[in-house]
């Protein structure tokens, strides 16, 4: 309280996914871990301001003991770290209404749920956006912009970038030379985005350019949508957190951690702390898909530790190189995995003769993994070679958009 240079210091996490089940197994337990090292990291960093944005829950409508968790991990944080300021924002997995509900019990005290953009009257609501961060003093020490994931309707004829300058305009005049962070839910385009991408998630609001959207009044942009902790280039720290553990096969090579943001001389000083996994993603073989017969013996020669919670078993993928029908290969997969303490998410039959193991076809029986755009590029590169042009390619991101905001 009386160290007037000390930073004002955001722990900023993302993707949650409460709820979320990974081909049928619940997540509870490694949530349960993962929440718990967040109250740890909250306390030893000493934070000011927790900073969730989106995709809370996995689902709109996510089981009540989901919901207490969340509520109960609210509590011990406030309880916890007297001086701390909650934002949460809503996800497009998030129901905004159920994230908005609470917020009429708390008032403007410290915890701010904010589902979806707040309006009044048929405009933006600013008194409600914008929100004055204490600092240890009591006086305000930076402003926040809590702008959610944005559907269709929040936006109507402005967009996405009709929206972001309004509030960067109103968020600057109100927090003068404090500093300002801006939040959002959405994919922006100028990012990282991985081959080995997130399951299909859908993509946020509509496509943008992070360069149109955020300028350097803001301090620091924290995003959330994509699940790989990420740096978006732009004039001024944009930042993925990412979710706190893989959500599927694919986001285990991630390497998952919360982002800590100090605001300091106009600036903001931004450094990862990783998140420890609390369940091990194996892939079986390591080395890629083999022969059924070897794939048994890989499954054999697994070391694990038996005593280990049920809900911390290690998660595996068993990929087995087939040459034509293998009517017994589940059963015997399944028979070599009875009694390890894993647990099984899917077994992946890989055509040997396939040219490249990795064509379309094969992998139909896992339709839900296909990105659209990861299918568009392929066929692309089968039709003419090569990848598609970036207008082509924008052009095909820009329906998918269309299609899903239509099917909302
Ligand atoms: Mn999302």
């Amino acid at each position: 309280m009386t160290d007037v240079l000390r930073p004002y210091r955001v722990l900023h996490t993302s993707d949650w996914h409460m709820g979320h089940e990974l081909f049928g197994h619940v997540r509870d337990v490694e949530h349960d871990m993962f929440l718990d090292w967040l109250l740890d990291r909250l306390k030893t960093e000493d934070a000011d301001l927790l900073l969730v944005t989106g995709d809370i829950y996995d689902v709109a409508n996510p089981p009540i003991a989901v919901m207490a968790r969340f509520y109960r991990f609210l509590r011990d944080a406030t309880t916890a770290c007297p001086q701390l300021t909650v934002v949460i924002i809503g996800g497009n997995h998030d129901s905004a209404a159920r994230i908005n509900l609470p917020s009429a019990l708390l008032g403007p005290g410290r915890v701010h749920l904010v589902g979806s953009l707040p309006r009044k009257d048929g405009a933006t609501d600013c008194d409600r956006l914008l929100l004055p961060l204490p600092g240890r003093g009591g006086a305000t020490a930076a402003w926040l912009a809590a702008v959610p994931y944005c559907r269709p309707g929040d936006l109507a004829s402005r967009g996405l970038e009709g929206l972001y300058a309004e509030v960067l305009d109103a968020g600057k005049e109100r927090s003068g030379a404090l500093p300002l962070i801006l939040t959002g839910h959405l994919h922006v385009w100028g990012g990282d985005v991985s081959e080995q991408s997130e399951r299909r998630i859908a993509v946020g609001g509509e496509e943008a350019e992070a360069a149109a959207l955020f300028d350097d009044r803001a301090a620091y942009v924290a995003l959330g949508h994509l699940h790989r902790p990420q740096d978006i280039p732009g004039a001024t720290p944009i930042r993925y957190a990412g979710s706190p553990f893989p959500l599927s096969a694919t986001e285990r090579l991630y390497r998952h951690s919360v982002t800590v943001v100090d605001l300091v001389d106009g600036g903001a000083r931004i450094r990862d702390e990783p998140i420890p996994r609390p369940a091990p993603f194996l892939a079986v073989p390591d080395s890629g898909p083999m022969p059924l017969a070897d794939v048994e013996n890989a499954i054999a020669a697994l070391d694990l530790d038996a005593d280990i919670a049920r809900g911390l078993q290690p998660f595996v993928e068993i990929s087995v190189l087939v040459d034509g029908p293998e009517p017994h290969l589940q059963t015997r997969v399944l028979a070599a995995l009875s009694g390890k303490p894993v647990r099984l998410t899917r077994i992946v039959r890989v055509q040997a003769n396939e040219p490249d193991g990795r064509a379309i076809d094969a992998r139909q029986a896992d339709l839900s993994e296909l990105k659209p755009e990861a299918v568009f590029a392929e066929l692309f590169e089968r039709e003419h070679g090569g990848e598609p042009p970036a207008a082509l390619m924008h052009a095909f991101l820009s329906l998918m958009i269309d299609v899903q905001g239509a099917r909302d």
